[in-house]
């Protein structure tokens, strides 16, 4: 394990007796004051300052294994896999904050048990609990590029199955166009912004085309770096389109709806004169507020720095999916 590796210990698998939040507070102020450096936070420009962490650390997620799909393996030597402490702690989960920040107020989610809906337009509607998912989905290993809107990006070797399998399962009818993804939400539980650019389109909401949903890549993530999800990541099951913008990739899924209409989206709501429905990775197309021609890279190693690279079109992954939009 990574940790191993590091000498160090995720802040959420070291119990109250051996930490004090003094110790956390400052590991995670280190952390934030290395993001502080950072240029541009462009759907979180207001951080935060630090508080006393009051909750107790988070428990570490259960440790989930699966092949590595060789398909999909890091081949690219100057993107390496992004440290898991990075990752672990620059999340976008507007459910929990508006900042980066919000990995220890994510730990609220109720996670487990869970039930997922699979119903519409399908043959075979389904609710999902945990164990139905992973009997009936073989898993694996997938290490993709991440791409965020706002330009920053990782790589993240993501477990779980791909969509393509769920299409197989439930069979939609032909009258399906689209899938709606809904994520978690209780306003007793996710204490997230009411207004953001305006009044917020809770729940969080995503879309696809079902033959965007069909395409090779597109897979549903139950775990990350040899684990289960930790709850900021989106736990117990997200969606993952590593040609698309990040977010695409709805977290804390509770239902999975077929459709024959594009369904609205929560960010196509919010703010609809940024990114459309289908939109990709696309180095050409700025957003309205900076360039999207290149990106920061997470890392690389364990100090939370950014390396200025190119941006890909497609994010690097136009052989898969250029054909699904000509
Ligand atoms: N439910 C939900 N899903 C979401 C978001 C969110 O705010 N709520 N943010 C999206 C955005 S903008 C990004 S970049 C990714 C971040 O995933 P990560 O924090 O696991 O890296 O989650 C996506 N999925
Ligand atoms: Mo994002």
């Amino acid at each position: 394990m990574l940790w191993f590796f590091l000498r160090v210990r995720p802040p959420w698998q070291l119990s109250t007796s051996q930490v004090t939040p003094e110790a956390v507070f400052w590991g995670r102020r280190r952390l934030l004051q290395g993001l502080m450096g950072a240029s541009m936070v462009p759907l979180s420009a207001c951080h935060q300052s630090p508080t006393a962490i009051k909750t107790a650390p988070n428990p570490q997620p259960l440790p989930l294994s699966a092949p590595r799909n060789p398909a999909f393996t890091s081949v690219d030597p100057s993107r390496p896999i992004t440290n898991e402490i990075l990752a672990a702690h620059y999340n976008n989960f507007y459910e929990f904050g508006r900042t980066k920040s919000i990995w220890q107020a994510a730990q609220a989610l109720p996670s487990d048990p869970w039930q997922v809906e699979v119903s519409g337009l399908v043959k075979h509607p389904r609710t999902y609990d945990l164990d139905d998912l992973y009997k009936a989905f073989p898993l694996e290993e997938r290490i993709y590029r991440f791409r965020c809107v706002e330009a920053w990006a990782m790589v993240v070797p993501w477990i779980g199955f791909p969509m393509r399998s769920l299409l197989t399962a439930v069979e939609p009818l032909p009258t399906a166009k689209f899938v709606r993804f809904t994520s978690f939400y209780d306003p007793k539980i996710t204490l997230g912004p009411s207004w953001l650019f305006g009044e917020v389109p809770w729940p969080y909401r995503e879309g696809l085309t079902i033959a965007e949903m069909a395409n090779e890549l597109a897979f549903f993530a139950v775990g990350i770096y040899g684990h289960r999800l930790p709850k900021q990541h989106g736990a117990p099951l997200r969606m993952v389109t590593p040609w698309k913008y990040g977010f695409k990739g709805a977290k804390s899924l509770v239902k999975i709806e077929f459709v024959d209409r594009q369904p609205a989206t929560f960010w196509n709501t919010l703010v609809p004169e940024e990114y459309g429905f289908e939109a990709n990775v696309n180095p050409s197309q700025p957003h309205p507020r900076w360039s999207q021609a290149t990106e920061r890279l997470i890392g690389p190693g364990e100090k939370f720095t950014w390396e200025q690279r190119p941006t890909l079109p497609y994010n690097g992954y136009g052989e898969y999916v250029a054909s699904l939009y000509r």
